[in-house]
């Protein structure tokens, strides 16, 4: 199949990630961006030497010419221009968070099922060259059978002049970071039957929680703790590295801070340090996220030409978004939240 084209809407923060590692993909390139800022969209238009641009989602997908469209805007658009994209027959990749709500979300993602289109959800962070390298790890047996886990991310880092808007929401730290890690959790060690959850705001300049401590039961038997903070102040700060804790019949596995992966076992112990690229448009601390942009975008154009499902389906994010939802309810009224029951 030829080089697909993709068309960009939301030119904001983020969104310069993802044009340049549309940039590096092989068999894909952006014809057309959008969005309703001309601020924005003139800086991304000039930075990426694209001429199509467009004010309004509409007026783009009017005019046509591309084969996917890549959605970068915050959640607050996601539905309407998920929905769009359906109508228009328009394969769709979309940011995390996905939706405001989980019955949102179920209905984005039947709306494209019904259209025949595929559609990703922007869940990058299980793409990130350490958390893949725990899954093998995982996958080559090296630990036995995986009966507990943590996946943990403290940090003190100043999230919020470059991404204003998460200081202003009722909800922060679960739907906008927790809901990477709960991925990872699920990516690690399965579906969830029970989540747990307690969340605390320490920065009061903010409006949401920005510290939960979130308790998983795995169908699989296995019990992890995803545990996030922005309120964590550290000698070395590790932003943006998810720390992950394996525990297994036959061994451990351990991601700690600096990209170092120590697997445990009868043979003995291995440590490999799996950091992530500086890919050459990447900058720390960043990269590790820059890096595992370009991975989910590479597999949305493998996966896309082979007509095959994505790792982060948006059938497959119902069930990472449904922990969110779960997490806030359990903290909400100190019940354990039977996630089965929610899908
Ligand atoms: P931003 O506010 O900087 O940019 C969003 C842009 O979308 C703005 O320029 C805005 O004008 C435009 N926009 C909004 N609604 C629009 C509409 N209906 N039509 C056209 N344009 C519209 O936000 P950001 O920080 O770039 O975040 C965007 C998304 O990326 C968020 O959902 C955020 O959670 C997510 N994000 C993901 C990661 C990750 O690692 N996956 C990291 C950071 C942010
Ligand atoms: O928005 C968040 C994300 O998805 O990754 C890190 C972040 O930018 C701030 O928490």
């Amino acid at each position: 199949m030829s080089e697909l084209k993709g068309a960009l809407i939301g030119c904001g923060f983020f969104a310069i990630n993802q044009m340049h590692a549309w940039n590096d993909v092989d068999g894909a390139r952006i014809v057309a961006i959008c969005d309703r800022d001309p601020a924005r969209l003139k800086v991304v238009g000039e930075q990426f030497g694209i001429d199509r641009r467009y004010g309004d989602g509409e007026a783009l997908f009017a005019d046509g010419g591309f084969d996917f469209v890549d959605i970068a805007t915050t959640v607050e658009s996601h539905r309407a221009l998920v929905e769009m994209a359906a109508r228009h027959k328009v394969p769709a990749i979309c940011q995390k968070p996905f939706a405001k709500t989980l019955s949102d979300a179920r209905i984005m993602v039947e709306t494209c099922r019904k259209a025949g289109v595929a559609l990703m959800v922007h869940e990058n962070f299980r793409w990130q060259t350490p958390i893949q390298a725990v899954r093998k790890a995982l996958e080559v047996g090296a630990i036995g059978t995986p009966f507990w886990g943590r996946i943990s991310f403290r940090s003190g880092y100043d999230v919020f002049s470059g991404q204003p808007y998460l200081a202003e929401g009722e909800r922060f730290i679960i739907e906008d970071l927790g809901i990477h890690a709960l991925d990872i959790a699920r990516y690690i060690l399965g579906d969830v039957s029970a989540v747990t959850a307690r969340t605390k705001r320490v920065n009061q300049k903010i409006k949401g929680e920005d510290v939960a401590t979130i308790l998983l039961d795995h169908k699989n038997g296995a019990t992890s703790v995803v545990d996030v903070s922005y309120a964590t102040k550290l000698s070395t700060e590790p932003f943006p590295e998810t720390l992950v804790e394996i525990d297994g019949s036959e061994g451990t596995i351990r991601l700690t801070q600096g990209y170092g992966l120590k697997v445990t076992n009868a043979q003995g112990t291995t440590t490999t340090n799996v950091s992530p690229k500086l890919l050459p448009w990447a900058s720390r601390p960043w990269h590790n996220i820059q890096e595992s942009v370009y991975a989910i975008q590479q597999h949305w154009v493998d996966q896309l030409k082979r007509g095959m499902e994505h790792s982060t389906s948006g059938a497959d994010n119902l069930r990472t978004f449904a922990l969110v939802e779960g997490a806030y309810e359990s903290a909400a009224t100190g019940q354990t939240i039977d996630v089965g029951a929610m899908l």
